[in-house]
């Protein structure tokens, strides 16, 4: 039987599958159930310096295609979330913490307390669509490379850095080499797409309430997006700085599409949020089975080699 092991950026993990930060992990029940599961890693949901209840409900819809959502970064606060990770670490796989500042010494006092309170990784959010008034970090390549190099400078512990998609090639190079620039040690490709809107044709309305209904788009509504980002950073990055691959993952095969296009590890956002932590053990035989059936004894045999039509 194939294996799902990787080591990526210091860390074992036991499989290649997380939850994306923001499903099902918002809370410590929904963590431990996230440590129970069989994902390789538990991310938490981004945390803020002030807790937040987040925007008006209704803020997340699901259809057969994926979801949209404006949660507005609801959570209890960086503080609650670092009491929480002493009792995340029976689980015995890593804990990643997920940040998401307003502004760089936001980013800078919350890598600090993540890295004291014992995570094992961070993961700067830099593409948040859904806080009114606010662009996404990301699109303002500057910026988002004084972040890196600030947090970076904060703590030796691995750092990811999450993205939006890039819908053109050259913002995807550019930011590819702002990362080596300020060494960090993985990507998250990619966040949802931000500013979508679903209407309900038959209500006459948008499907979710806050900001005039427009919402990030996830789910296999996503996935070539996704993959392309992916692709294309890793045409950048190769192995230098892993990839975490995100963004229409429902099954084994979507995840073999990801690792096909240089993903080391993914995250299931979508699906999670609508099957319950109950689909990491199905993705994964899925993936090991397609693995098998293909004659491929682990990742790196599959992991950036997509072919091209003759
Ligand atoms: O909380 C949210 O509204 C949210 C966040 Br922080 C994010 O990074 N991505 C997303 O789709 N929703």
């Amino acid at each position: 039987m194939p294996n799902l092991n990787v080591r990526a950026f210091g860390l074992d993990f036991a499989n290649c599958f997380m939850n994306a930060s923001g499903a099902r992990c918002m809370t410590e029940d929904e963590l431990h159930a996230l440590g129970e599961s069989k994902a390789g890693a538990i991310v938490i949901k981004s945390a803020t310096i002030e807790p937040r209840t987040g925007n008006p409900e209704p803020r997340y819809f699901e259809n057969e295609w994926g979801s949209i959502n404006s949660m507005g970064l609801p959570n209890p606060g960086y503080k609650a979330y670092c009491a929480m990770i002493s009792r995340l670490k029976k689980h015995r796989k890593p804990v990643i913490a997920s940040i998401a500042g307003f502004k760089i010494e936001e980013f800078v006092e919350m890598t600090k307390a993540f890295d004291a309170a014992g995570a094992d990784a961070m993961e700067i959010n830099l593409s948040c669509p859904n806080v009114a008034g606010k662009s996404q970090a990301c699109y303002d390549l500057d910026y988002s490379e004084e972040v890196l190099k600030r947090v970076r400078a904060s703590t030796q512990k691995p750092l990811t850095v999450k993205l939006s998609p890039y819908l053109d090639i050259a913002p995807r190079v550019a930011m590819a080499q702002a990362l080596k620039r300020a060494r960090i040690d993985g990507v998250v490709l990619i966040n949802s797409i931000g500013n979508a809107l679903i209407v309900d044709p038959v209500a006459e309305r948008a499907v979710i309430k806050p900001k005039d209904g427009h919402g990030g788009l996830g789910g296999a509504y996503i996935k070539p997006v996704a993959l392309a980002n992916v692709a294309t950073f890793y045409q950048t990055l190769g192995e230098e700085i892993p990839i975490v691959g995100v963004g229409g993952i429902a099954t084994g095969t979507d995840a073999f599409e990801h690792i096909l296009c240089g993903a080391r590890l993914v995250q299931v956002g979508s699906q999670l949020q609508k099957e319950g932590p109950i689909v990491f053990a199905r993705v994964q035989n899925e993936l090991l089975e397609q693995m098998k059936q293909k004659g491929y004894e682990k990742l790196e045999d599959v992991r950036g080699k997509l072919g091209m039509p003759e």
